[in-house]
C-alpha cells in the first residue's frame, strides 16, 4: 500500500476540533481596514500589559528598514494610508515589497512601527477615527482565548496583510536569501523523552528541530514527505520543508511530552504527541499547546508530520484514537 498526504492528513482526526483561532480571525476579516488596524493596536497595547515581544534583531530590522524609513518620512496622513494599503493588501510599492518579506521579517516590521508609535514618531490610529462596535466584538472573542492563540491570532493577520506576492517572480523585488538568526534565549533542551514514545525519527526530530538543525530534521524525511503547519496545507518536498523551516522554525524549544503509537497494517506507524512550543518571540513567558500527528513508513522515515494548535490544555491528554 502507498502512502498518499490525503490519507495521512486523516491519522487521529479527532486532533482537530473547531480552534477559536480561525473564529477570530474571521470576525476580524469582517472588519473595515480601520477597524482592524484599530483593533491590532488595541489588541497589542492590551497583551503588553502582561506580555511584549522580544526586539528583533538588528540583521533582522534591517530587511524592513527601508521602509521604515520611508514611513517615519511621511505625514500622519501618508502613513495611515501605507497602514490602510498593507492591511487590504493593496498593490502599491510597499505593500509589494511587505508582501516578500518573510513571516518574521513581516513581524520585525510591525514590532518596529509599534515602538515608532509608542515614540510618538508614526500614527497609530487614522486622525477622526471612530469605532465600530464590530471592535468589541473582536477583542472581546480575544480576551477569551490563551496567551498562545491571541499571539496567533496577532502573526496571522500580520502575515495576511500586504499584497499577495506568490504569483510574482520572486526577482522582481529585494528580497534576502538568507534568513536572519534567532538568538535562543534559554539553553537548548538535548536530550528528548516522551512518555510513549520509542520511534526513533520523532526523537530525532524533536532533537534536531531544537537545535536549529534543520538539515539533519530534514535526512529523517523520505523525498516526497510533507509537514502541514498549523492551519495550513502541507508542504510538499525536502527542499520546500527546508525552505520553510528556515524562515519559519529557528529557535523554537519543542517540549513534548507523551504520545502514542499505532502500527498499520503495512507496517507503517501513526504516532501523535502533545507538548508545549516555545516562540523566540515570546520565549518561556508563553507556552503554545500542539500536537505532532505523524505517519512513519516502514522504513523508519518521516512521510507526513502535521502541528495543529490544541483548543485547551484538556487536549494534551486526549491520545486515544476515534474512527
Ligand atoms: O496593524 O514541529 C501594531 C512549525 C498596530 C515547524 C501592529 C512548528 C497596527 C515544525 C500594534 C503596531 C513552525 C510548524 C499591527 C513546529 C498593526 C514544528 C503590530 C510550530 C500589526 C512545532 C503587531 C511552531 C505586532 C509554532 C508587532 C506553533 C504583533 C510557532 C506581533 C508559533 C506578534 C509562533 C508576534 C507564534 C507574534 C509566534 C511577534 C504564534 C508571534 C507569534
Amino acid at each position: 500500500m502507498t502512502l498518499t498526504i490525503q490519507s495521512a492528513q486523516s491519522i487521529f482526526s479527532n486532533t482537530q476540533v473547531p480552534s477559536l483561532i480561525p473564529a477570530t480571525i474571521a470576525l476580524f476579516d469582517q472588519l473595515n481596514v480601520d477597524d482592524q488596524l484599530a483593533y491590532l493596536w488595541y489588541a497589542y497595547t492590551e497583551m503588553g500589559k502582561t506580555i511584549t515581544p522580544a526586539a528583533p534583531g538588528a540583521a533582522r530590522l534591517q530587511l524592513a528598514e527601508s521602509l521604515l524609513t520611508q514611513i517615519k518620512l511621511m505625514s500622519p496622513e501618508e502613513q495611515t494610508k501605507v497602514m490602510r494599503d498593507l492591511a487590504s493588501r493593496a498593490d502599491t510599492p510597499i505593500s509589494r515589497s511587505y508582501g516578500f518579506f518573510s513571516v518574521n521579517t513581516k513581524l520585525a516590521f510591525w514590532y518596529e512601527l509599534g515602538e515608532l508609535m509608542k515614540k510618538g514618531l508614526v500614527t497609530p490610529i487614522p486622525v477622526g477615527y471612530q469605532m465600530s462596535p464590530g471592535v468589541k466584538v473582536v477583542l472581546e472573542a480575544t480576551q477569551k482565548l490563551d496567551q498562545g492563540q491571541q499571539i496567533t491570532v496577532l502573526r496571522n493577520t500580520v502575515v495576511n496583510m500586504g499584497f499577495d506576492t506568490s504569483e510574482l517572480a520572486p526577482s522582481s523585488y529585494p528580497k534576502s536569501d538568507s534568513e536572519p538568526a534567532f538568538q535562543r534565549t534559554t539553553p537548548t533542551i538535548s536530550s528528548v523523552k516522551i512518555e510513549g514514545i520509542t520511534e526513533p525519527a520523532v526523537l530525532g526530530y524533536i532533537e534536531a528541530m531544537n537545535a536549529d538543525n534543520f538539515d539533519a530534521a530534514i535526512a529523517l524525511f523520505t523525498p516526497d514527505g510533507a509537514l502541514q503547519p498549523p492551519f495550513q496545507k502541507p508542504i510538499i518536498g525536502t527542499q520546500a520543508i527546508a525552505k520553510y523551516m528556515r524562515e519559519e522554525a529557528q529557535g523554537l524549544n519543542m517540549m513534548p511530552q507523551q504520545g502514542i503509537c499505532e502500527v498499520r497494517g503495512d507496517g507503517s506507524k501513526q504516532l501523535k504527541i502533545t507538548g508545549v512550543v516555545q516562540t523566540p518571540w515570546f520565549g518561556v513567558t508563553v507556552g503554545m499547546n500542539i500536537a505532532w500527528r505523524f505517519l512513519i513508513n516502514p522504513e523508519g522515515k518521516i512521510f507526513f508530520v502535521a502541528i495543529d494548535m490544541l483548543a485547551s490544555p484538556q487536549e494534551l491528554l486526549q491520545l486515544t484514537r476515534v474512527q
